[in-house]
């Protein structure tokens, strides 16, 4: 066996200084500079950063996803460098390169002959376990002791949301942002109120949006990755999605992203409350942050984000309900999710509460359905790597449930098409909150609409090649024989939940006829959705 060679080709050199008691593994999205690892330079320690099949094949990722996780590793991997700190650069189309993380590692010891192998804790229960069992099982350690070390980003470690909701049936999120908001202190008064004297803002905050206020120019940075995208390509990695390779809008570094976060704080968070529900055809982005790929790869962290945005509202320029609308999202829904999955890993990702198993319309992966709200939020996801909050739920999320889309193929569809998705986030809020499939730890009942919801918060159904009023008929919107289906083929497991009474009362009062012409167009749909 060769050993593996420095291979960071544009700007590494190799490595010769042997005299290294310490390997310190770097994850993808592990991208974090402020690190306390890299407080000062220790000549005895090499960081490795590998770009492996492992992790670019483990789901069908998006193309700007792998192409912004490579970019942003080769970054940091230069910042280390000019920093004087030494680097071990495994790049995809290396020669060296075992295309996974054990082999790679197992290769490193035996050339570098370290004392101690650290790493940081993966966010991630599948790249955790597979660093265990390496550590475990390894030639290397009775001669190399290994240490996981805080990977310095989150508020909570990983298993306080499950001693805080410790004995509940259901974990509220409200509870538990609101112990968030006192702990840490955030948006609360001298006398440790909430300020403005409520938790909660969100009656005041779905609003639909009719073209003003005007949406904020896109000022992510524009990068050209064509070289990285060819050797990506070179190497034999599949993806989906568009790579708009020469006109790259992810930021790459921390610099970067914090360029984006002030751009955010000074022209779009005043209006982030009021619009968070929004969907527009023409205008994708809307007041969202598209922060998301920058915290998840630690290049920002939630405090500092969390801080930035309370002080612009201490100092009169954001109001009270757009700053803790966006707060909640980070310091209430982020930590939150994160605490879910790690309670419930290993298994969670197996649950089927509805035993939902369709396949995924082919649509999926081009965007290509008349129905207009679905191509524009899956046709923008596989154009941008990214869709915002209401169109993950409320429209793709929302139409998988309604036709009974199998949920573990969906779940592999989330965690490969967002340039934000990891599983630690992704699966809680795909198989919990969007897809009810535990059967509601998350979620107090199914987040599903019909095309009513969906026209009230939206512009997507002017134009539709369906009517979004019809229930019945070729032309009749899918999504309102789906809806009431759904109630209906479901009934035994939600009828007696008070938050969907409802719908059941509805249902009650339709005429038998009605009904079953329902349960007809529905059974219809589901037998053509690839020709939707
Ligand atoms: P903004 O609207 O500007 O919100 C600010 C930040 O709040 C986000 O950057 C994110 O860090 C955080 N946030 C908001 N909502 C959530 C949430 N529900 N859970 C956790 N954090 C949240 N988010 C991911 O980061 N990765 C995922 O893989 C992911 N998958 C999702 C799948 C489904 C089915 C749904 C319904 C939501 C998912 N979300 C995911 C949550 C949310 O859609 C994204 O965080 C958001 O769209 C990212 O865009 P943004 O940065 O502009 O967010
Ligand atoms: C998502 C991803 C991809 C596509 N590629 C790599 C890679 O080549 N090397 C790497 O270290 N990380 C990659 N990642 C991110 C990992 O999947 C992520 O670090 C784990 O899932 C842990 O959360
Ligand atoms: Fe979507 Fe139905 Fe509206 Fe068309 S009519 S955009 S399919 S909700």
């Amino acid at each position: 066996m060769n050993p593996p060679r420095d291979a960071l080709q544009a700007h590494n050199k190799p490595e010769t200084t042997p005299a290294t008691h310490t390997l310190r593994l770097i994850l993808g999205d592990q991208l974090n500079p402020q690190h306390s690892w890299f407080a000062s330079v220790q000549p005895g320690v090499v960081y490795v950063l590998m770009e492996v099949r492992q992790e670019t094949d483990y789901v069908l990722h998006h193309a700007q996803k792998i192409i912004a996780i490579f970019a942003a590793m080769r970054a940091l991997a230069r910042q280390l460098q000019a920093a004087g700190h030494r680097v071990h650069y495994l790049c995809i189309d290396h020669p060296a390169n075992r295309q996974n993380l054990a082999d790679n590692l197992q290769a490193l010891m035996a050339y570098y002959q370290p004392q101690r192998l650290e790493y940081q804790e993966p966010d991630e229960y599948r790249v955790d376990l597979n660093l265990q069992t390496l550590l475990a099982s390894s030639p290397y350690r009775s001669s190399v002791s290994s240490s996981r070390v805080d990977s310095e980003h989150f508020y909570t470690q990983r298993h306080e949301v499950a001693e805080f909701f410790a004995g509940r049936q259901q974990w509220l999120m409200e509870r538990f942002y609101r112990h968030m908001r006192t702990r840490h202190r955030v948006l609360m008064d001298s006398h440790g109120a909430p300020a403005g004297g409520q938790w909660n803002f969100d009656q005041e905050n779905r609003k639909p949006w009719k073209g003003a206020p005007p949406e904020p120019a896109d000022m992510r940075p524009l990068h050209d990755h064509s070289a990285l995208w060819a050797g990506i390509q070179a190497a034999g990695v599949r993806s989906m999605g568009e790579p708009c390779a020469d006109r790259f809008r992810w930021p790459l570094h921390r610099q970067e992203a914090l360029q984006q976060l002030d751009h955010f704080i000074a022209h779009a968070l005043p209006h982030f409350g009021d619009y968070q529900d929004a969907m527009s055809r023409k205008a994708w982005r809307l007041f969202h942050s598209l922060l998301s790929f920058a915290l998840n790869v630690k290049m920002l962290n939630p405090r500092e984000v969390v801080e930035r945005v309370e002080a612009d509202w201490r100092c009169g320029r954001t109001p009270l309900a757009a700053a803790e609308g966006f707060i909640r999202q980070i310091l209430g829904w982020r930590e939150y999710v994160r605490g879910i999955y790690w309670a419930q890993m290993p298994g969670y990702d197996q649950h089927n509460y509805f035993g939902d198993t369709t396949p995924l319309p082919a649509w999926f992966w081009t965007g290509h359905t008349r129905m207009n709200c679905l191509a524009a939020a899956i046709g923008g996801s596989l154009h941008n790597a990214h869709a915002h909050h209401i169109q993950r739920l409320m429209v793709i999320g929302n139409f998988a449930l309604l036709a009974g889309l199998d949920v573990q193929a969906l779940h592999r569809w989330y965690l490969g098409v967002y340039i934000d998705a990891f599983e630690w986030v992704e699966l809680p809020n795909t198989l919990g909150m969007s897809q009810f499939a535990d059967g509601g730890l998350l979620a107090t009942k199914p987040y599903v609409g019909s095309a009513a919801y969906i026209d009230r918060m939206s512009d997507y159904c002017k134009g539709c090649a369906y009517d979004r009023k019809q229930r019945l008929g070729d032309t009749a919107c899918p999504f309102n024989a789906l809806y009431w289906d759904f109630h209906q083929r479901n009934a035994t497991l939600l009828q007696h939940n008070p938050r969907i009474g409802m719908a059941y009362r509805q249902l009650e009062k339709m005429p038998a006829a009605e009904r079953t012409a329902i349960t007809t167009q529905a059974q219809a749909v589901r037998a053509r959705l690839n020709h939707l």
